[in-house]
């Protein structure tokens, strides 16, 4: 790793040298890492500048956006629409797909992304993030007459060319895969640039440290409540080690420390909502988490299958989460298939 390493010069690499990238997809996550780091400068600004508090509006989840939310994906759409690398994009924000204009060349991505994750969290100085992720159009359909439809975006999440997300902390940091494993971005604000800080990140395949939100254990399935009671025996159970718990209600920032130090976070499906299988989104939560964490050796599954594995039917459809260190997940899941 070196400090010199800008994520221009990274982006470049991965064209030229190791040939992962097209120099379209360069460019276009050149542009949402410039839209990040907009996005970062109107979080710090705060209450000074008028955009914290709601929007008075609601998204498609029926969510009340707040006012960053709405930022967050002006932002993203704005940079992203005249650069001729994209055919659409898809936001949590937005009920449908956003067509880039005629005014603008059409290319053959597809954008998706959460503009704002951990919304409770912005009002309170406490870490957000932006989790974006790219699909190629199948069988380019640029020069057909037929245009870009959501059915372009049903695709799984093993069909994603580039995945990241940026966390807005302490420090900005931009998390980034195009499948050569995960490099991390850190926002040098002097400087105005990403700078490699870390490369070819690793989870640690054991942990002792979960991810859960515990005000909802009367909710959960039996595979669940299975795992984290054993947690919670600590060295007297079956586990025969203590178990410590984390819990930021920021995605992005709780998957941050499980790159970092291990872990495993889980949003399962819950009996709150019998009919949605989850809180979180697929296609531009857990698909591009779920990529990120297994190219840095951890898994990722709904509790009985792969995330990436998953066929998408809906933009914005949702999915149980256990992702974070290997053996964690795969105790987690296992639990679940003998519960079946
Ligand atoms: P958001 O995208 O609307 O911010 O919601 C997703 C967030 C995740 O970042 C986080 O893990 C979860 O919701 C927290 O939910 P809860 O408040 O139920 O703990
Ligand atoms: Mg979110």
């Amino acid at each position: 790793m070196s400090n010199s390493i800008s994520l221009t010069r990274y982006l470049v690499e991965q064209q030229r040298t190791k040939g992962r990238i097209t120099p379209e997809l360069r460019l276009l996550l050149e542009v949402v890492a410039r839209a990040c780091k907009r996005i970062s400068i109107s979080v710090n600004k705060g209450a000074l500048g008028d955009i914290l508090g709601s929007a008075d509006s609601e998204n498609v989840q029926g969510e009340v956006q707040k006012k960053l939310d709405v930022i967050a994906n002006e932002v993203l759409i704005e940079a992203n629409e005249w650069g001729g690398h994209l055919a659409a994009m898809a936001s949590e924000e937005m009920d449908t797909i956003y067509v880039v204009p005629n005014r603008f060349p059409q290319g053959e991505y597809l954008l998706m992304f959460d503009p704002l994750d951990g919304s409770s969290n912005i009002d309170v100085n406490v870490s957000i993030g932006t989790i974006f992720s790219v699909l190629k159009k199948q069988n380019d359909r640029t020069d057909a007459i037929e245009p870009v439809s959501e059915q372009d975006f049903l695709q799984p999440g093993n069909q994603q060319v580039a995945a990241g997300y940026c966390v807005y902390g302490p420090q900005t940091t931009l998390v980034l895969t195009v499948g050569d494993g995960v490099a991390m971005f850190t926002l040098d604000r002097e400087q105005g640039s990403w700078m490699l800080t870390a490369d070819q990140v690793r989870i640690p395949e054991d942990t002792k440290e979960f991810a859960i939100n515990m005000s909802n254990m009367r909710h959960w399935d039996a595979p669940v409540r299975r795992y984290i009671d054993e947690c919670l025996a600590g060295k007297e159970g079956p586990r025969g080690k203590d178990f410590n718990m984390r819990w930021i209600a920021s995605m992005v920032a709780d998957v941050h420390r499980i790159m970092t130090r291990g872990g495993v976070f889980m949003y399962p499906w819950d009996k709150r909502e019998p009919d949605k299988p989850g809180k979180l989104r697929l296609m531009y939560e857990a698909n591009p988490m779920g990529w990120l964490v297994e190219q840095a050796g951890g898994a990722a599954t709904n509790g009985r299958q792969r995330i990436l594995d998953v066929e998408p039917t809906k933009l914005h459809q949702r999915v149980s989460v256990i992702l974070g260190s290997r053996n964690e997940v795969e105790r987690v899941t296992q639990y679940h298939l003998e519960a079946d």
